[in-house]
């Protein structure tokens, strides 16, 4: 079977001051990493009725303290990280440099957004949470702020594109190397996906914010949100993705089975990530039946591109497994290079989110729905989701990534293998609880510790949360230990010189209907007919926006 090189072999390098630019946009998203999670522990700790908050400084309220936890670790943690990832990829499938104004660009709104939220969330004028549910109302500065995070997204989305366009003109009769396409899969999808939200903090909350309007909508607030807000979970993934299927099947030795697998799986996250927000509003009233049926059906269909993406993964990792000497129907799993702390935190993180995938088909069910909608349960499934199978993947990324990018050496392997799997056991113990707990009607987003009802039913599970969420904290504190060492004192000269390429066991067509896969803005296309499907008849019927609520402001 002949092997299909993905990059030019010749390979290329990064230009210096390029790198340096990528490597400080990444900084703030591990920085964001760090620093959200003290409140994590706290809340963690109060399923178990331990209560730490009380000993922060400066902290006037719980959910001032869950509002910088989900800002930091779910928008600004997972964006800065793709902002500097995602477009050092295309440069480097493409061979050829990205535009440095741009990267500065990206790099300086991503600051100052994140600067403006931290101003709001710090002052205590935002403790909104990260979903931003009018009429709870935050100040200007914070819907302003993440309008900009989002906007620096744009701006690393357009740095690819341009990259790929001027290779595109050189390079005519060419498929696309699979690296870059996934990732300007990943940001095209997002583009589109993140316009609603974009509408909603600029037409919406920010004037509404400053005073300019009085009163908001609430239910059509949600609906924006959310009609951006299941697409961002993909946003989040599909990063992760890339590296499950363009870079670890390298690192362990493999190679991937479908190149064409691989495209279709991300143009289907593409058409099928956006027209499914009801699913988080099955409770709402103001949404039809047939809405929700609709983005119900679709739910399942996004369900497939994780299903086969758990088919090649685990095929690669097989390969590699058995070239090393594994063997067996399960046994090759140990033949797998545990000993890398990149590989072990992915391969944990793969092994995570096959949790996070089941508990997304019960939350995904309406009637199922009903039973955990609200509840600890939920918090679960995104630990498993976002919390793990992201987080310890970017984890594991950043054990190649920067010292690629320092050109410094790892400070400690086995203190990132240390890390890694405290942090999947941790979470592993956390979703137990938050599930079982969950199950029993614990709700989410309660400060235990000082609510006025409780149940006996929740303490085993609220205890798990406690141990679990405590292993998760220390497991990412030895991470932001060991990248700090490697930065300041981190040996030179002995770091990757290269982003670890896979191959693929056949090379893509150039003849035939593959091809096609390459036209993304087919795909682009098909994906507006199904969000017009999908969110169409909601705001014909429903809008214009009906300005209804004045805000509250909790501060
Ligand atoms: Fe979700 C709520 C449905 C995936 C994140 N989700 C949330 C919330 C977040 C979130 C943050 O339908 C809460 C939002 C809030 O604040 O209210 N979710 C799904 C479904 C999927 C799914 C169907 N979610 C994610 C991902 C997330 C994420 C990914 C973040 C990155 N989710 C829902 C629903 C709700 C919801 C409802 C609303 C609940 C409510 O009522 O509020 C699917 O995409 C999941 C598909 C996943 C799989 C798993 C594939 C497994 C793979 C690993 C292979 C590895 C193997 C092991 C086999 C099918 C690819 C290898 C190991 C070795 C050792 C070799």
């Amino acid at each position: 079977m002949s092997a299909y090189t993905v990059l030019d072999p010749t390979g290329f390098e990064m230009p210096r001051d390029q790198r340096r630019i990528l490597r400080w946009t990444i900084y703030i998203g591990y920085l964001a990493l760090t620093a959200g999670i003290f409140h994590g522990l706290a809340q963690a700790l109060s399923y178990g009725n331990v209560n730490i908050l009380q000993y922060f400084p400066r902290l006037r309220g719980y959910y001032q303290g869950l509002t910088a936890h989900g800002v930091a670790n779910v928008l600004t943690f997972t964006f800065a990280f793709s902002n500097g990832f995602l477009p050092l990829l295309v440069a480097r499938a493409l061979s050829r440099p990205l535009s440095k104004k741009l990267l500065w660009w990206t790099f300086g709104t991503m600051l100052v957004g994140n600067l403006m939220t931290i101003y709001a969330v710090v002052g205590n004028r935002a403790s909104i949470l990260y979903t931003s549910y009018a009429p709870l109302q935050a100040h200007w500065t914070y819907y302003a702020g993440l309008a900009l995070i989002v906007v620096s997204t744009w701006l690393a989305a357009i740095n690819m594109f341009v990259v790929f366009g001027r290779w595109r003109r050189e390079n005519r009769d060419v498929r696309i190397p699979l690296l870059a396409f996934l990732s300007i899969a990943t940001y095209a999808m997002w583009v589109l996906a993140s316009l609603p939200v974009a509408v909603l903090f600029l037409v919406y909350l920010l004037p509404w914010s400053l005073g300019v309007v009085q009163k908001t909508d609430p239910l059509y607030d949600r609906t924006l949100f959310w009609f951006t807000g299941h697409a961002i979970v993909y946003a989040w993934l599909l990063p992760a993705y890339v590296s499950w299927y363009t870079l670890l099947p390298r690192q362990v030795g493999g190679k991937l089975i479908s190149d064409a697998y691989a495209r279709i799986t991300f143009l289907l996250f593409l058409v099928l990530s956006i027209p499914i927000g009801f699913h988080h509003q099955f409770t709402d009233p103001g949404v039809g039946r047939g809405m929700k049926a609709i983005h119900t059906v679709l739910t399942f269909g996004v369900y497939y591109p994780s299903l086969i993406t758990a088919v090649s993964v685990v095929a690669a990792l097989e390969i590699g497994a058995k070239s090393n000497g594994g063997r067996g129907l399960i046994r090759w799993v140990t033949k797998l290079p545990w000993g890398d702390p990149s590989v072990a935190a992915q391969v944990l993180a793969m092994f995570t989110f096959v949790f996070g995938g089941i508990t997304g088909l019960v939350n995904a069910s309406a009637s199922m729905n009903l039973v955990i909608h609200n509840t600890t349960w939920v918090v679960g499934h995104f630990h498993l989701t976002v919390g793990s199978a992201v987080t310890l993947t970017l984890m594991g990324i950043a054990y190649w990534l920067i010292p690629y990018l320092t050109g410094r050496k790892l400070w400690s392997r086995d203190l990132g293998l240390v890390s890694s799997w405290m942090y999947a056991l941790g979470v592993l113990i956390f979703a137990r609880g938050m599930i079982s707990a969950g199950l029993q009607g614990m709700p989410r987003r309660i400060f235990r510790v000082e609510a006025t009802y409780t149940d006996p039913a929740w303490d085993f599970g609220g205890q798990l949360t406690a141990i679990g969420g405590t292993i998760m904290f220390f497991g990412i504190a030895l991470f932001f230990l060991n990248m700090l060492l490697t930065i300041i004192v981190g040996k030179r000269g002995e770091e990757p010189k290269d982003v670890p390429v896979t191959r693929t066991m056949t090379a893509p067509s150039l003849t035939g209907w593959d091809r096609h896969l390459d036209r993304l803005w087919v795909w682009v296309v098909v994906a507006i007919v199904l969000i017009l499907i999908g969110y169409g008849p909601f705001f014909v019927g429903y809008g214009p926006a009906r300005a209804i609520s004045p805000g509250f402001r909790l501060y």
